[in-house]
């Protein structure tokens, strides 16, 4: 069920709203932000010039080095007393970026986080246990106010505490869990190790996120909780999670909220804006921020869109599941790979378990390629047997094969149980 009439509304109706919401976002940004009023100088653009999304490739893009060079309130387009939340989200290298909320700002976070979770299934009087980090991350105080802005029952776990969660799960009986994928699946095996059979839960959703993974994951954990897992995307630029979530009736892709954040998908090599259906990188405006408007963000997510109308009859467009970033890209000996496609073959041998690692040395000149991966459980063959077969399915697809393979057992790889897993390692 909808949880408000926006989300209905017809495409003429929605566009004549991110029309007036451009306009007047980027005569804020220009007016209030000197780097925008600077970018859009040096580009030659005037605001006038933008009367609506018609006019949005006029603008310059914005990116994560533009964040990282601001650091660390330059982007900010209140005077501080409007602030009334900052989150921050660290990369791997450099500084974070730090991020601000005006009360709006809040309003409108809970407001898409309240339409996610509905559009998730959550209903009123639902319990959600809560286990995304709560701090500087969005993801556990995002969660938090659209579970009470819903009016459901939230849990504020947190991340990690692992046996205390399960504990939860169990006596409070949660109706929904939301966490990363990895660390859901972390949950059942510590379950199943507490003696607990994952499936007798009450659980009937889980909300994942913040991290890519793949259909063959899902299905893990939908097997092993007896569950409908849903996909939730978002990024602290742009407000943190609730940019945009898949529909459980129908699954098929993720609503974005269209009538605060327009997105385009561009080729990431040159910047073009791709036609309807055509796979690059995903780039969000927000169109009603107040404390930090972003244009034309470069999230570096890979997706597609799709206008297509849905059968859950929200109107929203639709972004394909995120299953890598532009940067994931690896080269090996010259020859392209992403990490999803070896997650993709691997995960979906039922002989294999969804936990693996990826390790790239350089010998000489050389690039090294190891790939670890865990048996399941239940596989009872030889491991080498199955060592033959996975390279079998990666020859099939990747221009390189792994200069290592090793099967490893079930409980080998290290777990993340705080933050969000992290399964390539570059040494190189
Ligand atoms: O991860 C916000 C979030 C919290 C989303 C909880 C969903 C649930 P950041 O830490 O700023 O914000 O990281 C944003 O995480 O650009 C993607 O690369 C990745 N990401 C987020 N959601 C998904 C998803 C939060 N559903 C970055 N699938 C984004 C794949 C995702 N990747």
């Amino acid at each position: 069920m909808a949880y408000s009439d926006t989300e209905m509304s017809s495409r003429d109706e929605l566009r004549a709203l991110q029309d007036e919401r451009l306009a007047e976002t980027v005569a804020r940004a220009y007016e209030n932000v000197s780097f925008y009023r600077n970018a859009l100088d040096d580009a030659g653009v005037s605001p006038d010039d933008i009367e609506g999304v018609e006019d949005i490739s006029h603008l310059p893009f914005t990116t994560k080095e533009d964040f990282r060079d601001e650091y660390p309130d330059g982007m900010f387009a209140v005077p501080r007393e409007d602030i009334r939340r900052i989150h921050a989200s660290s990369g791997t290298t450099g500084k974070p970026k730090i991020v601000s909320y005006t009360e709006s700002d809040l309003d409108v976070w809970r407001e898409v986080m309240a339409r996610s979770l509905a559009a998730a299934g959550v209903e009123p009087g639902h319990v959600v246990q809560n286990a995304y980090g709560y701090g500087l991350f969005t993801g556990g105080l995002g969660f938090h106010d659209g579970v009470e802005e819903l009016g459901a029952c939230v849990i504020p776990v947190g991340g990690g505490n692992t046996a205390r969660q399960i504990d939860m799960l169990r006596d409070l009986e949660s109706d929904v869990l939301a966490c990363t994928p990895s660390y859901c699946l972390y949950l059942v095996e510590a379950a199943e190790e507490r003696g607990i059979d994952p499936r007798d839960l009450a659980l009937s959703t889980v909300v994942i996120g913040a991290e890519p993974f793949t259909d063959p994951m899902r299905e893990e954990i939908e097997d092993a909780l007896d569950v409908t897992a849903v996909d939730v995307y978002g990024l602290s630029e742009i407000i943190g999670p609730g940019v945009s979530i898949e529909c459980a009736e129908v699954q098929e892709g993720l609503h974005v909220w269209e009538d605060h954040f327009y997105p385009e998908i561009i080729d990431p090599a040159t910047g073009e804006v791709l036609p309807e259906g055509e796979e690059g990188e995903l780039v969000l405006t927000s169109l009603t921020k107040e404390a930090l408007p972003v244009l034309r963000y470069r999230t570096g997510d890979m997706t597609s869109l799709t206008y297509e109308k849905c059968d859950c009859g929200r109107t929203a467009v639709r972004m394909g599941n995120v299953t890598g970033r532009a940067d994931d890209l690896l080269i090996v000996r010259g020859v392209n790979v992403y990490p999803s496609q070896i997650e993709d073959v691997m995960v979906d041998l039922d002989a294999v378990a969804p936990h693996y690692r990826i390790d790239l040395t350089r010998d000489g000149n050389l690039d090294r390629m190891k790939i670890t991966v865990e048996y399941h459980e239940e596989f009872e063959d030889s491991p080498d047997e199955l060592r033959d077969r996975i390279r079998v399915r990666l020859d099939e697809i990747l221009d390189v094969t792994p200069d290592e393979l090793e099967v490893v057992e079930p409980g080998a790889i290290d777990r993340t149980e705080v933050g969000k897993v992290k399964r390539v390692y570059d040494h190189r």
